[in-house]
């Protein structure tokens, strides 16, 4: 008898009719057969084995460098169910369009069967997919950035408790190009893509698109976070959670060098991207990563910016879209060295500034999490670590203050659901267009959003000990243009204080936004920053925000009668707040 894995892999592989079908089981062996494969295609290439021992780099198609949202659908029974910040096509529509894209995609190639795990193994909180894919990339990749091959197939068994993906490069045309999530059945289906987050189905698919849907029905939440824990000196490790959009640092905040090491503050990695987060029997949030590696933007990274990473990546990595050196060492603006001549751009072309950078904007390292210095002994933990603290931030230029915390759950919630960033290359479209981004999770939440932020709020009233909620954001901008925080591993004297909160320390002023440090509060020894920045960096301007809040209101219509009332009445006491102050200033 067939089992139900056995049995959907026989069923598309008769849509796709595929020449052979392998199954993967992330041993080295296949991995070197992956990467033969690989260099015979000839867009991928074996990195210097002294320096970069392990390592390879690959090429993408030049029209397939970043995820595209545009294209990215939501496919409930219910057109409401996706919400209004979801594209959503209906089910059966869905699979008569895109299925004759599937027919025959796999004719005369391999169709590998790649079975993953996403958490820890042996861990309540972990989940299991199986993708389905022609690209030997997409299972090199994998094997790197989740737990592949008898881990997942000891969970499945003969079960039916997976996530099944099918992806399929099809012919790489953006016009043919569909990422579609049937959550109601807890379904993939990914064609004309090879980059990323449209066709490494445990990322963005299902940990986040489909498991927030699930978290939704089984009681916890899957974000856009990073994991970290932050070493006190009395060696107490207290964990915090924080969600960024796509590209906005959340690898170079989890894997910091803590500018107070000397003090005895000290930064462990748990996760860069994603956590799911689960009611503890000690009645706190438990995090863990459903993944097994990190996926980080290359152009920025360097020595200074991320060193933990700049040393994790020297081996068994995968680099896409990054410049190449004629001494096959990989190469991308921002790694701290200038561009040796002879370079090879991202597309293969010997580097001029006229074509553009050498690496693509969104170019990426894809590096095993356990090889990182700052990893924590507690990363695979199948508890998970207990969650003291969320932040959530973004890119401002203006307005919003370096850090501010939240009255209570509630009111962070709101905080979360107002947020907004300039985008970035990690979406095709326009950079730098401030865009409402609630949790980080416009583009990746499964459901209504109206019904995710009720989830939320619910989610904060069941578990006894919820985490404080903070926003912070390191990209304000003085009148000269430039940056007022140095960010980076300066980061931490942010952490410190938001550690100080969570421990009942006091130094916080009462803004109508929310709780901002005292001028005082902020360590900042050792730091050349002058008192005016400061200021500068925590104000709240009445102006500014009552403009903000005008916005959120349109943003926040929308979601018609799915916005939970808190939220409403949290919009109309920030506004009488606003109010007030203005006349008191
Ligand atoms: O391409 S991914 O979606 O995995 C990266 C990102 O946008 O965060
Ligand atoms: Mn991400």
């Amino acid at each position: 008898m067939s089992t139900p894995l056995e049995l959907w892999v026989e069923e598309v592989s008769r849509i796709t009719r595929p020449k052979q079908i392998v199954w993967c089981d992330g041993s080295g062996r296949e991995r070197e057969q992956m990467v033969e494969t690989l260099l015979a295609e000839g867009r991928t290439f074996r990195l210097n084995e002294q320096s970069y021992p392990g390592c390879i780099l690959n090429r993408s198609d030049p029209s397939d460098v970043a995820r595209t949202e545009q294209l990215t659908f939501i496919c409930t029974r219910r057109r409401e169910d996706a919400g209004p910040t979801n594209n959503w096509m209906a089910p059966a529509e869905a699979k008569d369009k895109v299925g004759k894209l599937f027919a025959g995609a796999m004719a005369g190639r391999t169709m590998y069967v790649v079975p993953y795990l996403m958490g820890p193994a042996g861990s309540p909180f972990s989940r299991a997919g199986v993708e389905v894919t022609d690209s030997p990339y997409v299972v090199a990749s994998m094997g790197i950035m989740a737990r592949i091959g008898s881990a997942a197939l000891d969970q499945i068994g003969a079960g039916r408790d997976f996530v099944p993906g099918l992806h399929s490069l099809g012919d790489l045309s953006p016009d043919r190009r569909f990422i579609l999530h049937f959550p109601e059945e807890k379904l993939i289906w990914s064609v004309g893509s090879g980059y990323g987050g449209n066709a490494l189905l445990g990322k963005k698919c299902f940990a986040l698109r489909i498991a927030s849907w699930m978290a939704r029905e089984q009681g916890w939440l899957a974000e856009h976070m990073l994991i970290l824990g932050l070493e006190d000196p009395s060696g107490k490790i207290t964990y915090m959670a924080a969600a960024f959009p796509s590209a906005c640092g959340k690898t170079n905040l989890a894997m910091m060098v803590s500018a107070l090491e000397s003090s005895g503050y000290r930064v462990w990695t748990v996760g860069d991207d994603i956590a799911w987060l689960h009611p503890g029997p000690d009645g706190y949030l438990h995090a863990v990563n459903p993944e097994a590696g990190f996926f980080g933007v290359a152009p920025g990274t360097n020595p200074q910016t991320n060193p933990n990473v700049m040393q994790a990546l020297r081996q068994n990595s995968i680099f896409t879209n990054v410049g190449m050196t004629p001494s096959r060492e990989p190469w991308w603006e921002g790694n701290g060295s200038p561009p040796p001549a002879g370079l090879l751009d991202w597309q293969g072309r010997t580097f001029s500034s006229a074509n553009g950078p050498a690496a693509h904007p969104n170019s990426r390292f894809t590096v095993p999490a356990g090889q990182l210095p700052s990893i924590s002994p507690h990363w695979e933990d199948p508890a998970g670590v207990p969650i003291s603290a969320i932040i959530f931030g973004g890119r401002r230029a203006r307005v919003a203050p370096l850090v501010f915390e939240s009255m209570n759950w509630q009111h962070g919630v709101f905080i979360a659901a107002t947020m907004a960033s300039e985008t970035t290359a990690a979406q095709t479209g326009a950079v730098g267009v401030t865009r409402r981004d609630p949790m980080a999770m416009l583009p990746f939440c499964g459901y209504h959003m109206g019904d995710y932020f009720r989830h939320w709020l619910e989610m904060g009233r069941s578990v006894p000990h919820p985490p404080k909620i903070f926003r912070v954001n390191w990209f304000r901008r003085g009148a000269d243009g430039k940056f007022l925080w140095p960010g980076f591993g300066e980061n931490v004297r942010v952490l410190k204080w938001i550690l100080e909160r969570v421990q009942g320390g006091d130094h916080a002023t009462e803004t109508p936004i929310g709780l901002v440090p005292t001028p005082d509060a902020l360590t900042l020894d050792g730091l050349n920053i002058s008192r005016g920045a400061v200021e500068e960096l925590l104000s709240v301007d009445p102006d500014d925000w009552r403009r903000e809040a005008e916005e959120t209101k349109t943003f926040f219509a929308q979601f018609g009668d799915r916005l939970p009332a808190e939220l409403t009445q949290e919009h109309a006491a920030l506004v009488k707040r606003l109010g007030m102050s203005a006349s008191a200033r």
